[in-house]
C-alpha cells in the first residue's frame, strides 16, 4: 500500500453493506439471516470488498428493523445465534473480509431491560438512564417532534413523567449524560471487540449529547467530548474501522469526527449532497429535481476540506435511501450505462467508497401499487399523518416512490427464480418484480455487467495509490451535463468523466487526454470527437 501510513492501512479498503433481513434467507422463514450472508460470502469475495457493515442484527423487537435494540450482547432469534455470528466473523475473517458491526447508541428499545427497570420507579438505578421530564398528561414538556412523526414525548401515568425519544415510541432516548450508561456502552463494545468485530458503524451518533430543554438535538455542546471519551475507551484499543453517521456534519464536524490522529473515528458519514433533490426548507418527501451543478460543488468541497486533515465516506446509498441508479441516473433505457457511470463517479474520489447490497447489480427502486405492501415506519407514519393533512394518495405514493426506505430493502436479487432466489418462503417485504431480470445470476455470467464494473473500480483503488491519496480539482464548474475531476498524486493524474445526463454533452477533455491510458470505461466503441454519450463515463490516467 505505497504512499498509505500504516495506522490508516484502511483507506484502501471498500466496503459492502448487507441489510440482513433482505440479503438471503436461509430457512425459509422469509427473513434474510446470518447462515444466509454466510452462504453468500464467496459472492463477496468475487466483488473484492474488504469489509461488511451489517446492518443491527441484536436481539430486537423490530420496531424499527433493528434499530431498537432491547440486548445489545445477544442475536435476534430472527437472523440466528451468538454462535452463528461467531461464525460469521470466522468465515468472514478466512477470505480477508472483516465484520463491521452497527452500534445504536443514541437509543435502545422500550424492551430493553435498562427501560422495563428504568419505568418502574424514579428512584430505581436505571431510571436516570433515559431522559425523562415531569409534567402533566397531555401537557408535553415542549413541542418537539420525533423524527418519524408525533410528539418526541411520551407520557408514562405510573411515573407522571414523560421520556424523549426522537425516533419512535419504541426507541427511548439514552441519557449520555449519566456516566454509568457510558461505562455500560463501552464495556458492551469491548465485549464485540472480543468477539471479533472488526469494526463499528455508529448510528445517528450526532444526536447522542441532545439537550431536549434546549430543543438541541443534533450537535450538542458535549457531542465531541463524549465521543472522544468513547473513542479512548473502546476502540483505540483495538484495530478498527470506524464511521459516524451524522446528518448534522459539517466540514468542521467531519474534521474531528475523522481526525487523523485517531481521537474520535476514522471516518463519518455526511449527507449534504443527499438532501439535494428536495424543496428548500422542506422534508425529503417534498421531491425537486436535482440541480446537478449544486452536487459537483458539494462533492468537490468536501474533497479538498478534507484532504490531509479527515477522511470522506463515499456513498450514494444505504438502506435509508432510495436506489440511486433510479434516483440520480435511469432506470429504464440507460439503467446499465447510469449505474456504472455513478460508480465511477464515486470510486474515483478521496475516501472510502460503499455499496449497498445490489447496488453492484444496478438494482432499482420499487412500486407498490398499495400501502399494505410497505412495511417501514417512517413511511407508513407519513402516509397517515400527510392524509390527516389533506394531501392526495397519489401524491404521497408518488413521495414514495422517489424516497420510501423500502426501496432499498426489497430482498436482494440473486436469480430469476422465484422471490430471486431470495427465499423458499414468502418474503418479509415483496421482491421488485424486475428480478427476472436483474439479478446477480445474470450478473455473473456477463462480462460486460454492473457487477464486473464495481469489480474492477474496487480493484483499481488497490492498483492506484493516486486513488487512495490524490489531489482532487473540479473541471468544468459550471457545465450542467458533465461532472468530471482531476486526481494528482506526485506525478500521476487521472481523468474521471462523466456525462451526468441522458443528452450528448460537449467535451474537449477527451481530446485533450487522447494519450492517456483508459483505465475503465462503460462504453465500447468510441464515439464523436468532442461528444460525451447518454452518460458516458471513464477514467484515463497519464
Ligand atoms: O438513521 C438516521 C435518521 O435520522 C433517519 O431516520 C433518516 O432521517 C431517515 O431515514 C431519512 O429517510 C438511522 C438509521 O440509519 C435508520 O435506519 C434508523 O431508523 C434511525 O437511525 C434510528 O435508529
Ligand atoms: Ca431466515
Amino acid at each position: 500500500m505505497e504512499g498509505t501510513r500504516k495506522e490508516h492501512w484502511w483507506r484502501d479498503a471498500v466496503i459492502y453493506q448487507i441489510y440482513p433481513r433482505s440479503f438471503q434467507d436461509s430457512n425459509g422463514d422469509g427473513i434474510g439471516d446470518l447462515r444466509g450472508i454466510i452462504q453468500r460470502l464467496d459472492y463477496l469475495k468475487e466483488l473484492g470488498i474488504d469489509a461488511i457493515w451489517l446492518s443491527p442484527v441484536c436481539k430486537s423487537p423490530q420496531d424499527d428493523n433493528g434499530y431498537d435494540i432491547s440486548d445489545y450482547q445477544d442475536i435476534d432469534p430472527m437472523f440466528g445465534s451468538l454462535d452463528d455470528m461467531e461464525e460469521l466473523i470466522k468465515e468472514a475473517k478466512k477470505r480477508n473480509i472483516r465484520i463491521i458491526m452497527d452500534l445504536v447508541l443514541n437509543h435502545s428499545s422500550d424492551e430493553h431491560r435498562w427501560f422495563q427497570e428504568a419505568k418502574k420507579s424514579k428512584d430505581n438505578p436505571y431510571h436516570d438512564y433515559y431522559v425523562w421530564r415531569d409534567g402533566k398528561e397531555g401537557v408535553y414538556p415542549n413541542d418537539m417532534r420525533s423524527v418519524f412523526g408525533g410528539p418526541a414525548w411520551e407520557w408514562v401515568p405510573e411515573l407522571e413523567q414523560y421520556y424523549f425519544h426522537q425516533f419512535s415510541v419504541k426507541q427511548p432516548d439514552l441519557n449520555w449524560e449519566n456516566p454509568k450508561v457510558r461505562r455500560e456502552i463501552y464495556d458492551m463494545i469491548l465485549w464485540w471487540m472480543e468477539k471479533g468485530a472488526g469494526g463499528f458503524r455508529l448510528d445517528v451518533i450526532d444526536q447522542i449529547a441532545k439537550e431536549p430543554d434546549q430543543k438541541i438535538t443534533n450537535n450538542g455542546p458535549r457531542l465531541h467530548e463524549f465521543i472522544q471519551e468513547l473513542s479512548r475507551e473502546t476502540f483505540q484499543k483495538g484495530d478498527l474501522i470506524t464511521v459516524g453517521e451524522a446528518w448534522g456534519a459539517d466540514i468542521e464536524r467531519a474534521k474531528l469526527y475523522s481526525n487523523p490522529d485517531g481521537s474520535e473515528f476514522s471516518m463519518v458519514f455526511q449527507f449534504e449532497h443527499i438532501g439535494l433533490d428536495q424543496q428548500e426548507g422542506k422534508s425529503k418527501w417534498d421531491v425537486a429535481p436535482l440541480p446537478v451543478v449544486k452536487l459537483k460543488q458539494v462533492l468537490a468541497k468536501w474533497q479538498r476540506e478534507l484532504h490531509g486533515c479527515g477522511w470522506n465516506s463515499l456513498f450514494w446509498n444505504n438502506h435509508d435511501l432510495p436506489r440511486i441508479v433510479s434516483r440520480w441516473g435511469n432506470d429504464q433505457k440507460y439503467r446499465v450505462e447510469s449505474a456504472k457511470m455513478l460508480a465511477t463517479l464515486l470510486h474515483g474520489m478521496q475516501g472510502t467508497p460503499y455499496i449497498y447490497q445490489g447496488e453492484e447489480l444496478g438494482m432499482t427502486n420499487v412500486r407498490f401499487a398499495d400501502i399494505s405492501q410497505y412495511q417501514d415506519i417512517e413511511t407508513l407514519n407519513m402516509y397517515k399523518e400527510r392524509l390527516d393533512e389533506g394531501y392526495s394518495k397519489e401524491e404521497i405514493m408518488n413521495s414514495i416512490y422517489a424516497k420510501g426506505r423500502d426501496n432499498a430493502r426489497t430482498p436482494m436479487q440473486w436469480s430469476g427464480e422465484v422471490n430471486a432466489g431470495f427465499t423458499k418462503g414468502t418474503p418479509w417485504l415483496e421482491v421488485n418484480p424486475n428480478y427476472t431480470k436483474i439479478n446477480a445470476e445474470s450478473e455473473l455470467s456477463d462480462p460486460d455487467s454492473v457487477f464486473y464494473y464495481y469489480q474492477k473500480l474496487i480493484r483499481l483503488r488497490k492498483e492506484h495509490s493516486v486513488f487512495v491519496n490524490g489531489e482532487f480539482t473540479l473541471l468544468m464548474e459550471e457545465d450542467p451535463q458533465v461532472f468530471a475531476y482531476i486526481r494528482k498524486e506526485g506525478d500521476t493524474e487521472v481523468l474521471v468523466c462523466a456525462n451526468f445526463s441522458e443528452t450528448p454533452a460537449a467535451c474537449d477533455l477527451l481530446s485533450e487526454w487522447k494519450d492517456g491510458e483508459v483505465l475503465i470505461w462503460n462504453y465500447k466503441e468510441k464515439g464523436e470527437t468532442g461528444v460525451l454519450r447518454p452518460y458516458e463515463a471513464m477514467m484515463i490516467r497519464r
